[in-house]
């Protein structure tokens, strides 16, 4: 299976997260996708080749203009106001608070994101704009005859909204690569979050569409983070009623049932018949990821990609999201592409 990877991921660095009530070295680092890469070249999965440039129109097809020039400038408006340290947000304009974003960065931080766990560096942009060539590059090696294509983006997407940012995300490669295919004349996409989170961001810019099947399998939302969406009665509205299907599980989620789930929303996508399938590829279902409760051994990563791979016979691309056992994030992304290969 051929590749896409760019060495910007690195300029996105941040110093701090807030979790479990402290400030710590982001789970979200470069590392993590210095060993997938490095696990990649090891097996010899396939070729792995640099992004092409698309500009940030794509981009503009599923995020608000002024959010996508918030993320531009918002790092340069901060280091102004802080120095060079991390952008974080303080406080949200929740429930009754008026919805506009205000003039000074501190506010703008708040009225575009969701949480205090996605820190914005000077590198961010560069990165995040990066992390969609990445995807769309992935669109363009399937629409050229590839059969399945991994696009290793960092950073991660499915948390952004149309335009909100949080949850180690910005923008959102797997909306960005699924709208890109139809815009070049797929008429239906299925997109398949296998990451332990809910991907809300994803869900909500296709939540009334029909020409886009979203099926995700994730950590319950009244346990888990992102808590908000993710319900299994979360089924699409207006034209995209029907569209929308979610697999919550609970803490503790051995891999019996996970596949059960797994099987039925492969069942979904099959009654849908996608002209492709984008896979949103979180490996933090696995039993050691240090911020998440599901129980996935490296095995079953195999069968997640054997099992898509019998039930769904259409172009495939891969899209990285999350994942944080450093020691066995390579073995676990590559054992999920290699199962689907040999599926
Ligand atoms: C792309 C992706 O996987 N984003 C995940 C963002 C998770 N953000 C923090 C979740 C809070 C987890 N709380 C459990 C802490 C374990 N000590
Ligand atoms: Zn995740």
């Amino acid at each position: 299976m051929i590749s896409v990877f760019s060495r910007d991921h690195r300029l996105h660095f941040g110093k701090y997260e807030l979790i479990d009530g402290q400030f710590v070295t982001p789970f979200e680092c470069p590392e993590r996708m210095d060993r997938i890469i490095e696990r990649i070249t090891k097996v010899k999965l396939g070729e792995v080749v640099e992004p092409q440039g698309f500009g940030l129109d794509p981009i503009a097809r599923v995020h608000a203009q002024d959010f996508i020039d918030f993320m531009r400038t918002a790092h340069a408006c901060w280091k102004k106001r802080h120095g060079d340290t991390d952008a974080l947000p303080i406080c949200w304009p929740s429930r009754t608070f008026r919805q506009m974003p205000p003039m000074e960065i501190d506010g703008k931080l708040s009225y575009y994101s969701f949480d205090a766990g996605t820190p914005i560096t000077a590198g961010t942009w560069q990165a995040i704009t990066s992390s969609i060539n990445v995807a769309l590059t992935g669109v363009e090696l399937i629409q050229s005859g590839h059969k399945s294509v991994f696009s290793a983006c960092r950073p991660p997407g499915h948390h952004a909204g149309f335009d909100m940012y949080g949850g180690y995300c910005f923008f959102n490669n797997a909306a960005v690569a699924v709208q890109a295919l139809l815009d070049r004349g797929a008429k239906r996409v299925a997109l398949l979050d296998v990451d332990y989170h809910h991907g809300n961001g994803s869900q909500s810019i296709f939540y009334e569409r029909a020409d886009v099947l979203y099926v995700s399998l994730h950590g319950d939302p009244k346990q888990e983070f992102p808590f908000f969406l993710g319900y299994a009665n979360e089924t699409g509205t207006k034209k995209g009623e029907g569209y929308n299907r979610n697999f919550p599980m609970p803490w503790g989620t051995q891999w019996k049932d996970y596949r059960e789930c797994l099987d039925q929303g492969l069942e979904r996508i099959q009654d849908f018949s996608p002209d492709a399938l984008v896979i949103s590829l979180g490996v933090d279902t696995y039993e050691k990821d240090p911020i998440s409760r599901f129980k996935l051994k490296s095995d079953h990563f195999f069968n997640i990609g054997a099992n898509i791979a019998k039930k769904i016979h259409c172009p495939s691309l891969f899209v990285m999201e999350g994942g944080y056992s450093l020691d066995e994030i390579g073995i676990n992304v590559v054992n999920l592409l290699t199962g689907f290969l040999d599926g």
